[in-house]
């Protein structure tokens, strides 16, 4: 599926994505970590990927966008975004993917749950009207045992929310440009996070979800 339409508008990146080269600042003491209930954090490195703008025009235009379809009652509808899943040892679509997975890996490899990062899933929200609703990444390990996924956000800026599992009250982390977020210990589990829909014209934004072996 094409998204040359999508052709990110002049301005529309911040300051940062548009004057720094492409590449990764180090992470280190700028990941400030959130620790939640039930065994679950969140960390968070606010403008990771540096001029963020020339990889989200390479994704838009080199990755083979596809829609999902979902059963909803009687009716099959297209799922408001686009995908594509990187299996492990597929080959990701930018060098720059590969320097971050490394990077991760490096970070994290002191963590109690730690495993290399695997596979990358994409998915493309094209606008305000696409989203995902709440949900944790259970297929697999991640319903049973604690797990990493990390999402570097290139784009427009969405926000990420994150809420117990059972209920109570969300917290909201704006991603885009270049920011990673990793969500861990019993995260998938015990919170369920989403990315909404907005009201307000919004610009293309690529969320790229690394995960481990048997996390999806
Ligand atoms: O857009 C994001 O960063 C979140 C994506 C996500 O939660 C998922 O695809 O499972």
């Amino acid at each position: 599926m094409s998204v040359r339409t999508l052709a990110v508008a002049p301005g529309q990146g911040s300051l940062l994505d548009q004057v720094d080269d492409l590449g990764l600042r180090p992470l280190g003491r700028a990941v400030t970590r959130r620790v939640l209930d039930h065994g679950a954090w969140v960390d968070v490195r606010p403008g990771w990927v540096t001029g963020s703008r020339t990889l989200l025009e390479h994704l838009l235009d080199a990755v083979p966008w596809q829609a999902e379809r979902r059963r909803m009652y009687d009716r099959v509808v297209d799922t408001p975004r686009l995908l594509r899943f990187y299996a492990e040892h597929e080959p990701l679509p930018h060098p720059l993917l590969v320097a971050a997975r490394e990077a991760l890996d490096a970070h994290y490899a002191a963590e109690p749950a730690a495993e290399p990062f695997a596979t990358a899933g994409l998915c493309l929200y094209r606008d305000e009207h696409d989203s995902v609703a709440w949900h944790g990444d259970r297929i697999g390990r991640g319903a049973t045992h604690d797990t990493m996924v990390a999402i570097v956000s290139v784009g427009a800026p969405r926000r990420l929310l994150l809420r117990p599992r059972g209920g109570g009250a969300s917290l909201t982390l704006p991603v885009g440009h270049g920011d990673l977020v990793v969500m861990g210990g019993s995260c998938q589990r015990t919170w369920e996070h989403a990315v909404p829909k907005e009201r307000h014209p919004t610009g293309p934004r690529v969320s790229i979800q690394l995960r481990p072996r048997g996390v999806r």
